[in-house]
């Protein structure tokens, strides 16, 4: 009987597979790096051991410490994650040498897929479709160069030992094919130490789908559904959902066999994906297998009801699977997007910094895996995503719906993030249809509003006046002090200068009691004052009721509104940059007393 398992990994994942390994019982054994010590996934297992420094190479990817931390603490079992050690043989082979159960596959299946070469060979013989090719071994440029006459073009030129995009070249025409063989070569070497390539016709414009398997060590392997992970950014996937708008039941029965094939020739135990491409005449050619629990597992949880990762435990144990063929049904529809700190507007540059605030929103059908809370930071060392969301829907629509809603309604304050991108996504028509293909991200969606810089608009910076311009943050009886406060004093007018990060924005700001009137430029807004506190704000704009959430620091304020984010700094009271800005730092403002009173009311507490 198995009793304890050290997770070899970190964040959202070590949460995820730590929830369901107390719920069966187990003891948790977190391994963390210093620069985690006070993570999520550490605060959750009932034991943690600190495995070295920040940096990947000495902390997550140190087989030797790991190891020792799981002998240290008395696991019998690791469960390595995705990413990191999750598909190196050589890991689950000192797993095994040190007495540990490792949660993943036989280290042979681990090794066999990570060559595309001998996986292609090994697959194309148990009868599994591949795409046309040539699979030389170790072959030279002149081999490659015949071989290329019969496949055709356009085609691919792959490094063997690459996967997920990288070390991939499209050739359009043979007279561009000698340059590119050495091209490739020369970056398969660099990049894997490994030069050797293969050459595959070219798939136009294909989908990816991938098949969820199972196998336990009886000889047994189940398909469960398949996800379509066809919109991705640069080999990142953006979105993921099950079942595939595009895949019929013949199509699914006739993947999932497939992968139940690929499983079974290479004797695979535990959880598994068969990714294919899939052509728009839906011909499937097996592309790579991963060999660990993939990042978008959830979908295929939600619409199957059962959990992966307690079946990977149950697996590792040598139970039988729990389910055969027959017993595994699929309801519903499940989406999953990535939320990262990262910005669309600059080219998806990583964010980093203090996460002030982060509440996932709440609802029927929506699950949020995360492995940060309001307060952590996002560094630089680690993978800068915050969380997957994902709904559950009756059917897609359903689940887009409640997608969108989730991602309106959860706040980060504190880190730029892909939120609006991923809302755009969600609600595109394209998308809709379930028409999106690899590339979408890069055809239909290139001139999205949300992949570029925006200025903020008048009204999400009179809702940032609104706030700045009340002097308090955070009380929760505010719509009492609003009336008292607000309604009593005389009508004020009153600059603001609000710096939005790019630039600074001088507003004119207007109030008749609870009536605001915002003046930028030419431009006017207006709007009437509900309520503020707890962090909501509530306004009503030309007679429509509309709420808010924001989150105070001092003189900066992160408002979400409208779907949108928006981060400002109150530089009314700064002094003016250059010359003026030595000496003390705070310059008088420039108007009158009463006008003072009202708008620089210093902050209760
Ligand atoms: C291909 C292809 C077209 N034809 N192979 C990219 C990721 C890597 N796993 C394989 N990839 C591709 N291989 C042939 N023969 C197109 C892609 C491809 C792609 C595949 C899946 C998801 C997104 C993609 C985006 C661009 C290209």
């Amino acid at each position: 009987m198995l009793k304890k398992l050290l997770i070899a990994n970190r964040g959202e994942i070590a949460v995820r597979v730590i929830k369901t390994a107390k719920s069966l019982g187990y003891r948790t054994v977190a391994v963390y790096s210093e620069a985690d010590a006070k993570a999520l996934h550490v605060e959750l297992a009932d034991e943690a051991v600190c495995i070295g420094p920040a940096q990947v190479s000495a902390s997550y990817l140190n087989a030797e410490a790991i190891i020792e931390a799981a002998r240290k603490t008395g696991a019998d079992c690791v469960h390595p994650g995705y990413g990191f050690l999750s598909e190196n043989s050589g890991f689950a082979r000192a797993c095994k040498d040190a007495g540990l159960v490792f949660v993943g596959p036989p280290e042979a299946a681990i090794e066999l897929m990570g060559s595309k070469r001998r996986s292609k060979i090994a697959m194309q013989e148990a009868g599994v479709p591949v795409v046309p090719g040539f699979e030389g071994d170790n072959a030279s440029d002149e081999e490659l160069i015949n071989a290329a006459e019969n496949i055709g073009y356009p085609l691919m030129i792959k490094a063997s030992a690459g996967g997920g995009g990288r070390g991939m070249r499209l050739v359009e025409k043979a007279a561009e094919l000698a340059d590119n063989i050495q091209r490739a070569r020369s970056e398969a070497k660099q990049a894997f130490g490994d030069g050797e390539l293969i050459l595959e016709k070219a798939v136009i414009e294909p989908r990816h789908i991938e098949i969820q398997i199972f196998a336990d060590q009886h000889g047994n392997a189940v398909y469960l559904g398949e996800r379509d992970c066809s919109v991705q950014r640069r080999h990142q996937k953006v979105v993921e959902e099950a079942p595939s708008p595009f895949v019929t039941p013949e199509l699914r029965q006739a993947m999932g066999e497939a992968a139940v094939k690929a499983a079974l020739a290479c004797g695979y135990e535990g959880a598994g994906t068969v990714e294919f491409l899939v052509d728009k005449d839906r011909n499937f050619y097996f592309l790579e297998m991963n060999t660990r629990l993939q990042v978008e597992h959830p979908v295929t949880e939600l619409i199957t009801g059962q959990d992966l990762v307690a079946w990977q435990l149950s697996v590792a144990e040598g139970l039988a699977l729990p389910l055969t063929q027959d017993q595994i049904q699929l309801n519903g529809h499940a989406i999953e997007v990535r939320l990262y700190a990262e910005d669309p507007a600059n080219g998806f540059t990583p964010q980093t910094g203090p996460l002030h605030q982060f509440q996932p929103a709440e609802g029927e059908g929506l699950r949020f895996d995360t492995g940060v809370r309001s307060g952590d930071s996002i560094t630089p060392h680690y993978d800068p995503m915050l969380a997957k969301v994902i709904a559950w829907g009756a059917n897609r629509n359903e689940a887009r719906r409640r997608l969108l809603r989730a991602l309106e309604d959860t706040t980060v304050f504190g880190v730029t993030t892909n939120r609006y991108f991923l809302s755009r996504i969600i609600a595109d028509d394209t998308f809709g249809e379930g028409e999106a293909t690899t590339a979408f991200l890069q055809q239909a969606f290139r001139d999205d509003p949300s992949l570029a810089p925006k200025d903020s608009s008048i009204r999400e910076l009179a809702l940032a006046a609104c706030v700045f311009s009340h002097g308090n943050s955070g009380r929760p009886d505010v719509r009492a002090d609003l009336n008292n406060a607000w309604s009593n004093t005389p009508s004020t007018v009153s600059p603001m200068k609000l710096d939005t990060g790019d630039k600074t924005l001088e507003l004119l700001v207007r109030r008749a009691g609870n009536h605001v009137t915002v003046t930028l430029g030419e431009e006017q807004y207006e709007l009437d004052l509900e309520s503020m506190g707890d962090g909501l704000l509530c306004i009503i704009d030309n007679g429509v009721r509309q709420r808010c959430q924001y989150h105070r620091q001092g003189d900066h304020l992160y408002l979400q509104a409208f779907g949108q984010a928006l981060a400002v700094r109150d530089v009314t009271h700064q002094p003016a940059s250059g010359a003026a800005a030595s000496g003390s730092g705070r310059i008088k403002p420039p108007w009158t007393a009463p006008l003072l009173m009202f708008w620089s009311r210093p902050a209760r507490r």
